[in-house]
């Protein structure tokens, strides 16, 4: 009896136990995990998918490549989700279908597209009779291209067309295009926010994830036709017969894809794996093993892309180690290379130990003179900006400044400088005003991006990569809206000239909500979110204001590393009369790198654009602001105090959206703009506490005291901190 008692008393207490826990269990929303990307395929309305099925009764591949079982395989499951499904003929085109095929499939069609201008990757969408049939035809002169026109016909769908409407011609201005994946062999991302490498170098060749084949259809979506799978820190072993093999793995799987892979070698390779005493780029036997190295790539790989190379930059070593210039380095890979279709991207980031020059002007001192000296297969692979994927850098000088030699843009997706992975940064913006940037290199209209596509000069080739912000995450890049960078990325690099706010529609509509009113307030939100960061770390032209190492948080009174240029304090140049770097003629004269105007314009602080004010100039705290009349520490604090400010009501108009989209992403996002506002009340505050130790003036009326003490933000430390180099 006293047995049972106890046993009832227990019950009763497991239950009361269970029904609290019950009670408040944290109900973590169910819902869209994001691996899906942009690729969602939700059903569309009824009125319009009632319309595509009157116009479209089934759809037929011309071709038999693996390209084309990939696009019968993309169309079957994007019309089942889109508009629950469309027949496929299998043998041939009906009344009303949609066919996609190129003129070598079905010669009728070479009548009515314009096959020279489309070239290998161009595709054009379009409505026309054939045999008397009423067709919606997607044609292009090779699968692949049809693959791309196969996502742009689902992307116009899920943007409210119909077939029948459908009446577009796109060709790719840029030809290779890249993401470049700073993934190393022990699967650590180097400034990757997002989990670690999404390669498992260690099961490879013989195990392979699903998880490559959504990549690969992730960036065919958006016209991405290569991959650098490694780290431009690289480890030489990635040419070892070893992982060679696993290499060709990734090949194999990205190659139906129109994805090529191309690896990051390491210039003393003939050394570490090679046996060789040197790795002199003019030393016969180094030559002849690079040959011998690319025979045995493409015997393995035969349409191997070729490689990507960091020399004589932040310890890798190079050219330079041997008395060789880069050309002469990158030109013995090209050699190499050339035989078997290969290209060397070889990249401009370099500033020497040994040069007393200021550190924005080195690497066009460096690469300018050696114009015209590289082999026709490389392209000069150079960041966006002067120093380093800053929130805001003027574009460098070298775009415009060498007709004879391709210069490929390099932008990082993944944000090193801009907040990891849990600020909420639009990058479109950025990338936009980097490639809309006048030049003035052949006068008016010669925009980066004109220079990048090569149309300025005419180069043979041309190319743009993204340092890629991809990882093991579900969601692929560790916050749902940080996924639209990706996908900008990937769409500028077909169309260099495409605005940020068109693409952020898009993104938005095929991956988060089609109702007007939210994909309005996401928008809004993404478009001024790079802004309102550069308000809250990097105002008025500052740069270079981060913790040393891992790169996280503010440090701007670092002084003391290794070198000079590696301090925060070389760059905005603090003192009791000012802040700014003087890059003007009368200081270190950047300036003189770009072209008139531009030269004379940045010259002097009353034609320098404001957001690039005390990049170009070292100014007085009271130095009037022209827009506001504020001086200039009112200003800068002004800047600092709106950044958190909007970050603040970012967040509070993200809560607006509870119930509006998918409740796991919504959820996500607001966890991670928790966050998001925290850091930049924390850059404000660390920035304006210090600068103010310079300028001794007060905190401008009507703003709060910052809270804290610069000793305290002085002594935050975080060891573990993600991404490190
Ligand atoms: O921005 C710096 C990064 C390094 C990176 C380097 C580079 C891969 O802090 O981590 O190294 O640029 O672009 O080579």
């Amino acid at each position: 009896m006293k047995y049972l008692t106890c046993l009832r008393t227990l019950l009763f207490m497991a239950t009361l136990i269970s029904s609290a826990v019950y009670a408040v269990a944290p109900t973590f929303p169910d819902g869209d995990d994001g691996y899906r990307l942009w690729l969602k395929y939700d059903s569309l309305e009824k009125s319009q998918s009632k319309k595509i099925h009157r116009e479209i009764k089934s759809w037929h591949v011309a071709g038999d490549s693996a390209t084309s079982a990939v696009i019968r395989k993309e169309l079957h499951m994007a019309l089942e989700g889109l508009v629950g499904g469309i027949a496929e003929n299998e043998r041939s085109f009906g009344k009303r279908s949609l066919l996609l095929a190129t003129p070598e499939q079905v010669p009728a069609l070479a009548e009515h597209i314009d096959s020279e201008s489309l070239g290998d990757e161009g595709y054009t969408i379009k409505n026309l009779k054939l045999d008397g049939k009423a067709l919606t035809v997607i044609a292009a002169n090779t699968d692949v291209a049809l693959l791309y026109g196969t996502f742009d016909f689902l992307r116009q769908l899920q943007l409210g067309k119909t077939p029948g409407e459908l009446d577009l011609v796109s060709v790719p201005r840029i030809d290779v295009r890249t993401l470049n994946h700073w993934d190393n062999l022990d699967r650590h991302v180097e400034r990757g926010y997002s989990g670690s490498s999404i390669w498992d170098w260690h099961k490879l060749p013989e195990y392979v994830y699903p998880h490559y084949y959504d990549y690969a259809r992730a960036n065919a979506s958006l016209g991405i036709n290569g991959t650098v799978l490694n780290n431009v820190n690289a480890n030489a072993l990635v040419i070892t017969p070893h992982y060679l093999e696993k290499v060709k793995a990734l090949a194999d799987v990205f190659r139906p894809y129109g994805i090529k892979v191309y690896v990051s070698v390491k210039f003393s390779s003939p050394q570490l794996i090679g046996g060789l005493k040197t790795s002199d780029p003019l030393d016969p036997a180094v030559q002849q093993w690079w040959k011998d190295k690319a025979d045995e790539i493409y015997d393995i790989i035969p349409d191997f892309g070729g490689f990507l190379v960091k020399a004589n930059s932040e310890g890798q070593p190079g050219p330079g180690d041997f008395g060789r210039t880069h050309a002469e380095g990158a030109n013995m890979l090209a050699d190499a290379l050339a035989p078997h279709g290969g290209i060397v991207m070889w990249r401009a980031f370099v500033y020497a130990h040994d040069k007393n020059e200021e550190r924005s002007k080195q690497a066009y001192s460096e690469f300018k003179p050696l114009d015209g000296k590289f082999r026709k297969n490389i392209l000069v692979q150079v960041k966006n900006g002067p120093i380093d994927f800053q929130p805001r850098e003027p574009f460098s000088p070298l775009f415009g400044a060498t007709p004879q030699t391709p210069m490929m843009m390099e932008f990082q997706v993944t944000m090193e400088y801009l907040g990891f992975s849990t600020h909420m940064v639009y990058l479109g913006t950025m990338y936009e005003e980097a490639l809309q940037a006048e030049t003035y290199a052949k006068g008016e209209g010669s925009t980066v991006a004109r220079v990048v596509d090569g149309s300025l000069f005419n180069n043979s080739i041309s190319g743009m990569a993204g340092v890629a912000n991809i990882g093991t995450d579900r969601n692929w890049t560790g916050h749902p809206i940080l996924q639209s960078n990706w996908y900008v990325f990937g769409r500028m690099a077909w169309d260099p000239d495409a605005r940020a706010d068109v693409i952020a529609d898009e993104w938005i509509r095929q991956t988060l909500t089609r109702e007007k009113k939210v994909v309005a307030s996401i928008k809004d939100m993404m478009m001024r979110s790079r802004e309102m960061t550069v308000d809250y770390m990097t105002p008025l032209g500052l740069h270079h204001l981060m913790a040393t190492g891992h790169h996280y948080g503010p440090g701007p009174w670092v002084d003391n590393l290794g070198r000079d240029d590696w301090n925060p304090t070389y760059y905005h140049r603090a003192d009791k009369n000012g802040i700014g770097l003087d890059r003007s003629p009368s200081g270190e004269n950047a300036v003189e790198q770009y072209f008139s105007p531009l030269k004379e314009q940045f010259a002097k602080p009353e034609t320098t654009p404001e957001e690039f004010l005390l990049w170009f100039h070292h100014l007085p705290w009271d130095y009037k602001i022209k827009s506001t009349g504020r001086t200039l520490w009112d200003e800068l604090v002004h800047r600092y105090y709106q950044g958190a400010e909007d970050v603040k009501a970012m967040a509070a108009q993200w809560d607006t959206l509870e119930g509006k989209i998918d409740p796991l992403q919504f959820k996500q996002v607001q966890m991670a703009l928790d966050i998001h506002v925290k850091e930049a009340y924390w850059w404000r505050n660390a920035c304006v506490l210090y600068f103010q130790t310079f300028s001794k003036r007060p905190i401008p009326d009507g703003l709060e005291k910052p809270e804290g003490s610069l000793e305290e933000y002085k002594a935050m430390e975080f060891p573990y901190a993600p991404g490190r180099g």
